[in-house]
């Protein structure tokens, strides 16, 4: 008589932020028993984490969401255009409590590592407090920014202040009053740290490596009738999410650049840049990214306008950015940001040339000069899209790591599965869409929920991406990424194309075919029977 081995539970789901919530309704539609594992001690994900003074996202709240439930979407307020890490967390909250989400997740517990076991088909989920659990199905839910990269200067630990990293920023409100302030970073992160400490610090010394093009968000409170209107919407906004190549909810410009002459080309940058946000790119014109007279125009307009803001020329000088084109890194919002640079309690610092070259008892010494400080801020970033996976320690099939299996590029088809690793769906995977997270999160979760029910109808114990699916999805990521301007931004290591951490291998780590491209492949994917998956 033979013996089967059974799963403690269908699914392991790991993370309990928009990811992790969304599974936990798609996994319930499907009928499935569930464990969630979450570090935080609450919901959130990265908006549990991220803390520090002005985090606020960079997408319009009305689309920042999930939609799967009407109501939900109907009868939640946003206070802003662009929320803040509090209201965020706030809306996620009350996602997981209408839902009742809660007795499905075991918070302050880490998983430290997953197994697939060939025998049994079964994964085998350990946690740091030491426990295991067996499941048919691992989704990870993990965000592409959840693992912090600090740069490694030497005498880090000497510093006798107080030292802060933005995405591990405390609990309790950090007071800078009175305090000389250093923030190492002019990231999106940074860049809203800036503006938020400059206004409290007693001085305030910001260390740019590499200026960016920061956008004016013209963040502004949600009257109610603004909110009532933006709720009757739903249909409509929902599917621009859909639609629109970064998952906003706006409409294409309808026009080139290209076409347009350099008077018009100007007039329509100066509205753009007028309604603010990430208007200015996807409004204006529909080829700022690919055609390099409209990204040269729209590049040079901001410099204009740093030039313009920003009294001290010698200051003004070392904001532009000038080594890369716009887009070819992630163009952070700001508030007020250039302004900042205005204050006499503020000044910057081009570490370009001169590096940093270590933290000091007192402060830190570049190459020329060394500055005290009572606090240092690290605003440098994440080991971005792969470093969450690859810190899981997850092992497929032939006890293969992610880190090993992404020791060359890391692939995986339709930026959710990989061939090597059954029955794992890594929601924000490497080489899932590059936009507005939860209608990416959405889609993915969606079609996960088809993966695992054809599984199912199918008495298939296995669902595997094919190499082929896998490879192919990969060399379209490269393919359309070759087709923007964004590889000329190389130089100045974009986080997206793990550009920014020493030693990591720069490649097509997330998909740029737009939202509505990845709506049809996935649709394809499905209508034709997911060619690209092995049932078994
Ligand atoms: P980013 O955008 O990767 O920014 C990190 C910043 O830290 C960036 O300005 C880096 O300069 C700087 N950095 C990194 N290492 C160093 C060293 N050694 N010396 C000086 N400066 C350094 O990360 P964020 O956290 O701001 O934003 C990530 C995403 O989170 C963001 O795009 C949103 O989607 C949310 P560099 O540019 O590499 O010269």
């Amino acid at each position: 008589m033979s013996t089967q081995t059974l799963p403690d539970v269908d699914a392991v789901v790991v993370g309990a932020g928009f990811a992790g919530l969304r599974t936990i309704h798609e996994l319930r539609q499907l009928g499935l028993s569930m464990q969630v594992f979450e570090a935080g001690t609450d919901v959130g994900g990265t908006w549990y984490w991220n803390r520090y003074p002005e985090a606020r996202t960079d997408t319009e709240s009305w689309g920042y969401c999930l939609f799967f439930d009407r109501e939900l979407y109907e009868t939640w307020d946003w206070p802003e255009r662009f929320p803040g890490q509090a209201d965020v967390l706030a809306y996620l909250q009350h996602v997981a409590d209408k839902h009742d989400m809660r007795k499905e997740i075991r918070f302050n517990t880490r998983v430290s590592g997953a197994w697939f076991d060939e025998a049994t088909n079964l994964w085998t989920v350990r946690t740091e407090d030491g426990n295991e659990l067996r499941s048919r199905f691992l989704i990870t839910g993990l965000g592409w920014l959840g693992v912090a990269y600090k740069p490694p200067f030497p005498g880090a630990d000497t510093f006798e202040g107080e030292t802060y990293v933005t995405s591990q920023w405390p609990h309790e409100p950090v007071d800078f009053t009175g305090k000389r302030v250093a923030v190492i970073g002019t990231g999106a992160t940074g860049i809203q740290t800036i503006t938020g400490v400059a206004r409290v610090a007693e001085h305030l010394t910001v260390f740019q490596r590499t200026p960016n093009y920061v956008l004016p968000s013209r963040n502004h409170a949600l009257s109610e009738f603004q909110r009532t209107a933006l709720k009757r919407d739903y249909d409509t906004i929902a599917k621009k999410t859909r639609e629109h190549v970064f998952a906003f909810p706006m409409d294409a410009a309808g026009r080139l650049g290209s076409e347009l002459s350099d008077e018009e080309l100007e007039k329509v940058l100066e509205r753009g840049w007028e309604t603010g946000g990430f208007r200015y790119i996807f409004e204006t014109v529909d080829d700022m990214l690919v055609d390099q007279r409209t990204n040269d125009a729209a590049s040079e307009f901001v410099r204009r306008k740093i030039r313009t803001i920003v009294h001290d020329p010698e200051t003004a000088e070392l904001l532009c950015p000038t080594s890369h084109p716009i887009g070819g890194k992630r163009p952070p919002l700001g508030s007020f940001y250039y302004e900042t640079y205005n204050r006499p309690n503020v000044s910057l610092v081009s570490v370009r040339e001169d590096p940093i070259k270590e933290i000091t008892p007192a402060g830190l010494r570049t190459g020329t000069a060394e500055y005290e400080f009572d606090v240092i801020i690290y605003a440098t970033g994440f080991d971005a899209i792969t470093g969450p996976l690859t810190n899981m320690n997850v092992h497929g099939t032939a006890d293969r790591s992610l880190g090993e299996e992404w020791a060359g590029n890391a692939r995986m088809h339709l930026g959710l599965t990989a061939a090597g690793y059954p029955n794992m769906f890594a929601i924000l995977g490497p080489q899932a869409p590059f936009a507005s997270h939860p209608p990416v999160i959405e889609a993915q979760v969606e079609l996960t929920g088809k993966l695992i029910k054809h599984a199912l109808d199918t008495g298939s114990e296995r669902v595997e991406a094919t190499e082929e699916a896998t490879q192919g999805w990969s060399d379209l990521c490269d393919l359309i990424l070759d087709a923007t301007l964004i590889p000329q931004g190389m130089g100045d290591r974009p986080w997206f194309l793990g550009a920014n951490v020493p030693g990591k291998k720069p490649s097509a780590l997330c998909y740029l075919g737009g939202m509505a491209g990845y709506g049809a492949e996935v649709a394809k994917e499905v209508e034709s029977g997911f060619p690209g998956y092995r049932f078994s």
